[in-house]
């Protein structure tokens, strides 16, 4: 396989209005960010990943972009945007933008004209629909709630919105709007950017007439056009965000040969703690299930694509909460899961606070919550009779505000994030939980992620080497071993807050050269795993 830079890279996402305000408004902003450069650098990343920075409304904070040329005024202009590419690329840091092209705001130029007429001549940027019988055409949900069609007094039409109202869907059957949004990326490319992440990426082909919104017959035509009219020629990341896609779906867009994407993001490991398909309806984390998922994926794809690897991002619960423990064992679970994670085959994303096992932040009320998604299930299950205290803990557990609380640096007003009003809630255990004190304590998070960060630089092993999983008869127990050119890397974690027995045959004695517990001589054959006991060793043959 050819080698790509970003292949031995991690990836560090930064949603911006909760990462450093520098101006005391209480959002963060892009000179809050290059403020903060040192530290990233210091972490080792190569690029990060900026949640859309575009001017919008912010009925999604910023998911509902109404210029893609323009920068929200309350991160910056786009003289500090360029300053950010600049100061970043000097330190070896990439900017990945976001790229959301689903759809726009309702407020972005080519809907305000498009709901003028039905002659307007950007009337097909958009999907409009007669009514049915006096109602909607047809029975589509918005993954927001509600019905996906909203209805438009003035032409007497319903628009398409997959997301919310303020959210309606591009067309890309039309080929004008495509060439549009092509010369957009286009402009981005130009400013040097690393590369896109790209929102949603699997409804671009959707044929709402036929009920289809992910994976429509056209997707991977539009990604080859765009490939093709826009980044194609030059050396970038592109990762794509797929809920639905499995393994095959992952290779028709990762696979080399088809030039469409670098990679993309799939969920099926984030659903280890769901019953079913709804998000809301959760279980106890399926360990099994996860180490089943996680070996699938290093094994499907092969030369034919390549993995992304994360376990938490803004629309999903922190890491430790959900696959570790965020009170106890707090500090070894998320060293547990950043070994886990980062010595896999793929490319790393640490979303930020991530490094320093930031947790899920509970609420109260529902007055407390911000996020459009937990406000419309809060507001659809009350109607329906449920209970405001199940509702809650719904939103406790899985909402996505939880990860998109204040950036915790240090132990001063509201964590060192703003002397201002913050936007949303700082969480209460920032007093303990912070950049600071993590940077002070060689034995922190912080320092486990930055050794994981610089290893995969170092060793090929890491990033070409083959996956075999190791079956240690223990549920609860993540085994495997990599292995490239007679090399070969052992990976042992527990993910149970209970002592677990080991005994692998045919290991020689070993060394951890990373772990989250003090290690002398490892013998494998009777090991007693402490509670997410992990650590990681070379094995010389
Ligand atoms: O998320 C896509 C998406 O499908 C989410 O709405 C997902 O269902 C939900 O977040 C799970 O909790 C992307 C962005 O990452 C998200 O922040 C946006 O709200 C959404 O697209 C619309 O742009
Ligand atoms: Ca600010």
């Amino acid at each position: 396989m050819e080698r790509k830079w970003w292949h031995n890279a991690t990836i560090y996402q930064i949603y911006p209005r909760s990462f450093q305000d520098s101006n005391a408004d209480g959002i963060g902003d892009l000179r809050g960010i290059i403020q903060r450069l040192d530290y990233l650098e210091k972490l080792g990343i190569t690029a990060i990943w900026l949640s859309p920075v575009y001017q919008s409304p912010n009925a999604d904070n910023g998911y509902d972009i109404a210029d893609y040329f323009k920068i929200m005024p309350e991160f910056g202009t786009m003289a500090d945007m360029e300053e950010l590419i600049q100061k970043a690329g000097q330190r070896g840091i990439k900017i990945i933008m976001d790229l959301v092209v689903n759809h726009t705001s309702d407020e972005h130029q080519w809907f305000i004209e498009a709901k003028k007429a039905k002659d307007n001549r950007y009337r097909d940027y958009y999907i409009w629909h007669d009514p049915v019988l006096g109602h909607e055409p047809n029975d589509l949900k918005s993954l927001f709630g509600g019905s996906a069609w909203q209805y438009d007094e003035q032409t007497g039409q319903y628009y398409l919105h997959f997301f919310s109202k303020k959210q309606p869907d591009l067309n890309w059957a039309n080929p004008k709007m495509r060439q549009d949004i092509y010369k957009m990326m286009d402009f981005w490319i130009d400013k040097g950017i690393g590369g896109f992440r790209m929102d949603v990426i699997e409804m671009l082909g959707k044929e709402p007439d036929k009920l289809i919104s992910t994976n429509g017959p056209k997707l991977h035509a539009y990604i080859q056009e765009m490939n093709q009219k826009t980044f194609g020629q030059h050396d970038l990341l592109t990762v794509g965000e797929a809920w639905s896609a499995n393994p095959e779906i992952a290779k028709l867009y990762s696979n080399p040969a088809r030039h469409e994407l670098s990679q993309i993001f799939q969920f099926e490991t984030t659903f280890a703690d769901q019953a079913g398909d709804d998000k809301w309806h959760t279980k106890e984390l399926d360990i099994p299930y996860l180490k089943r998922t996680l070996v699938k994926w290093q094994k499907a794809l092969g030369d034919e694509g390549w993995n992304s690897l994360f376990w938490d991002n803004h629309d999903l619960p922190r890491a430790v909460s959900q696959y570790g423990d965020d009170r106890i064992y707090r500090i070894e679970s998320a060293k547990m899961l950043a070994i886990v994670l980062h010595l896999l085959k793929g490319t790393p994303y640490v979303y930020q606070g991530e490094e320093l096992g930031m947790t899920n932040c509970p609420v109260q009320d529902i007055s407390e919550v911000n996020d459009i998604e937990s406000q419309n299930m809060y507001a659809e299950e009350i109607s329906k009779g449920a209970q405001k205290e199940d509702l809650l803990a719904k939103i406790n557990k899985k909402g996505r505000d939880n990860a998109r609380t204040p950036m915790q640096w240090d132990k001063s007003l509201n964590a060192g994030f703003t002397k201002g009003q913050p936007w949303l809630h700082v969480n209460t255990n920032y007093p303990v939980i912070n950049a600071q004190a993590c940077l002070e304590d060689k034995n922190s998070i912080f320092y486990t992620y930055q050794q994981l960060i610089a290893y995969r630089k170092q060793h090929d092993l890491v990033v070409y080497g083959d996956f075999t999983e190791i079956e240690t008869g223990l549920d609860g127990v993540f085994c495997y071993v990599r292995q490239y050119q007679g090399q070969k890397l052992l990976v042992c974690a527990n993910f149970t807050n209970q002592l677990q027995k080991l005994s692998l045959k045919g290991f020689p004695l070993l060394k951890a050269w990373i772990a989250n517990y003090a290690e002398g001589v490892l013998d494998l054959s009777q090991k007693v795993l402490k509670p997410y006991e992990a650590f990681a060793c070379e094995i010389k043959d």
